[in-house]
């Protein structure tokens, strides 16, 4: 941890900015990062967002959030639609936000550059997962991972700070994404949008969550985008899944 604190304070961080990951008390979440690296049994079945119950509830929550979709639609001329099937597949609409904390587990894909954290992390995955892995393909995606979650921890400490939060308040998925829509920190600070007007961004309220998704389509090109295949393009952005992007779209053609 020394030299990750070290490298944040290289980088023009005040000790102020980080006692937060002096004072963490969690010791770093080495399982959390060996879950990731699982061998997957099954996919995520995408075909529950397309079952009536669930499209019923997509359909509620367009009525009562008419008014704020109404206005995201306007100030970023992105569909209503699939604002909210991007909502409902990211977190059942807000229900399943995860409940990981962003700033350890982050700081934790960033140790990952230290030999001696990959060889703890090693240890912990099954013989099968090792065997699948390979250590070099594990060495390199893991020091991949950790230049990307450094990079997302020092947003993390910006953007808790630019709205006076603690940055050990957010909590979320394993792979640091918060809120409603489910943003990392790089999103937040590019994308984030304060829907209800309180001056404040908080992804986990419903309006702020709608405009920020917005926000993200139409820095992605969504209000360009004239046919479908444009269309998918913008959401493959938001998760790199094919099944994913079928079923926004699905879900947004479905609902009204
Ligand atoms: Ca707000």
């Amino acid at each position: 941890m020394d030299v990750l604190l070290g490298q944040l304070r290289q980088d023009g961080f005040s000790r102020q900015q980080i006692a937060s990951l002096t004072t963490l008390g969690t010791p770093p979440l080495y399982q959390t990062v060996s879950r990731t690296l699982q061998i997957r049994e099954s996919q995520l079945n995408y075909n529950q967002f397309l079952e009536p119950s669930r499209l019923n509830k997509a359909e509620q929550f367009l009525r009562d959030h008419e008014e704020t979709l109404i206005r995201a639609e306007k100030c970023f001329a992105v569909d209503r639609t699939v604002i909210v099937a991007i909502l409902l597949v990211e977190t059942h609409l807000g229900q399943y936000t995860g409940k990981t904390p962003t700033l350890a587990v982050l700081s934790t894909f960033a140790l990952m550059d230290q030999e001696s954290a990959r060889d703890t992390v090693w240890e912990l995955l099954s013989e099968k997962d090792r065997a699948r892995w390979g250590r070099e393909a594990f060495d390199t995606r893991l020091l991949k991972r950790s230049r990307w979650a450094y990079a997302e921890l020092c947003s993390l400490l910006r953007w808790s700070e630019s709205q006076r939060d603690r940055p050990e308040a957010y909590y979320g998925s394993v792979m640091g994404a918060v809120g409603w829509a489910q943003f990392l920190p790089s999103s937040m600070i590019h994308y984030g949008a304060d829907g209800n007007g309180d001056g404040r961004i908080d992804l986990f309220r419903p309006e702020d969550a709608i405009f920020s998704v917005a926000n993200y389509f139409r820095g992605h090109g969504w209000p360009q985008a004239a046919d479908r295949q444009a269309r998918e393009a913008v959401v493959h952005r938001y998760n790199k899944s094919e099944p994913y992007v079928y079923t926004v779209l699905e879900i947004a053609s479905r609902i009204q």
